[in-house]
């Protein structure tokens, strides 16, 4: 009963138009399931692979999407861990060669071969997707599949760097973008470790989500005269917060960080703004013991461990839910700045 055909969103070349039409279902090779996506959430990431804003290429024709969760309706003769009806997750990182140097100490997302999802291979805006069975990401039957979809990108990726941050329960967290995808979940996540977040973005709805979200405190970055002082004075000792997660699409925010940032702070980079630099004065950052790195998805186990929060029901961030051919408007409300927290995609409609 699986198709020949499928609806799917396609990018023939870098910058668009993106069309919805049908394409063949495509078949699983022999370490490969395919997978009945029902829901696909739509990170800013899929709008990088459209505008080509990265100095690595896609493949083009392009289905984009990496935040995928279906129904497994096809299994690779190798596959034995798996049957159909499980529910499974695309995620990200679609497969790593499980061979390489990163591979065996389980940072398969550093894979110099890994396949990624709704970039060098075809992602989830699509009805039937392919993923490695070795990769995909277990879902148990009683994880609803539209508010999980943005966990399998946005949630991994903030679990993951807040590990990285080392910030340990009851201290503080800036999070820096978190009106969109990835800082509404930043803030769940980091509430669900026991730590308090305050929250960096621009507008009222974005404000008052991320109360609602948990966030003791919020610095309109439009509005605030200074940044950096503003965000120290909204710790109770006015030293700034012990780590920031950078999720912002913007390049100012990078540059600032590690001044507010709290002595023996960590600031951990997440968001991949085209073109933009690093910038930390040499001075404050050295006498601060400050660390700066960055946090790239995450993997298996990271990936599994975040589900598991989620499955427990700590995680609740807002999601609107619109057809997988109404790809387009999502994409300008995002270039626009105007989507607080996640859209999610019915691939049905
Ligand atoms: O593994 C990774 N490192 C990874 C994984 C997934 C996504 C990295 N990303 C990257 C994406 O490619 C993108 O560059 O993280 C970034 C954020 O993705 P998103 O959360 O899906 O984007 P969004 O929903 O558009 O949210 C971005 C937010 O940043 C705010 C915006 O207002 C928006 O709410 N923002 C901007 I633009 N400038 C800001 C500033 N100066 C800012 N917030 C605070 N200060
Ligand atoms: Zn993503």
């Amino acid at each position: 009963e699986i198709p020949e055909k499928q609806w799917a969103c396609v990018i023939e070349k870098t910058g668009g138009p993106v069309e919805y039409k049908e394409i063949p279902v495509p078949k699983p090779g022999p370490d490969e399931v395919l997978i009945n996506i029902k829901y696909s959430g739509v990170c800013h990431t899929d709008l990088h692979a459209v505008n080509g804003d990265w100095p690595l290429a896609t493949k083009l024709p392009l289905v984009g999407g990496h935040e995928g969760a279906g129904v497994v309706v096809a299994l690779g003769e190798l596959v034995d861990d798996i049957k159909v009806g499980d529910y499974g997750g695309v995620k990200w990182i679609n497969g790593t060669c499980l061979a390489c140097d990163f591979c065996q100490q389980a940072d398969e997302p550093l894979c110099p071969k890994a396949l990624l999802s709704g970039y060098t291979v075809d992602g989830t805006f699509q009805q039937y997707c392919i993923a490695k069975a070795a990769h995909m990401t277990r879902l148990s039957k009683d994880i609803p599949l539209d508010a999980v979809a943005p966990v399998l990108c946005a949630g991994i990726t903030v679990y993951k760097g807040l590990k990285e941050s080392g910030a340990k329960p009851g201290q503080t967290v800036a999070i820096v973008g978190a009106g969109g995808g990835l800082g509404s979940l930043a803030q769940q996540y980091a509430k669900a470790m026991g730590l308090r977040t305050i929250a960096i973005d621009t507008g009222d709805d974005k404000e008052k989500m991320c109360s609602e979200l948990g966030s003791y405190a919020f610095v309109d970055f439009a509005k605030s005269k200074n940044v950096v002082k503003d965000v120290q004075a909204a710790t109770e000792d006015g030293l700034g917060p012990h780590a920031v997660i950078l999720v912002a699409v913007n390049e100012k925010p990078f540059q600032q960080a590690a001044e507010y940032v709290r002595p023996r702070g960590t600031v951990v980079c997440i968001g991949l703004p085209a073109g933009a630099y690093l910038r930390a004065p040499v001075f404050e950052s050295v006498i601060k013991m400050v660390t700066i790195k960055g946090s790239y998805v995450g993997n298996r186990r990271d990936g599994a461990e975040a589900i598991e929060f989620f499955r427990r029901g700590l995680i609740k961030a807002p999601y609107k839910i619109v057809g997988l051919s109404e790809l387009q408007k999502v994409y300008d409300l995002m270039h626009e700045g105007k989507i607080a927290g996640r859209y999610v995609l019915d691939t049905s409609k």
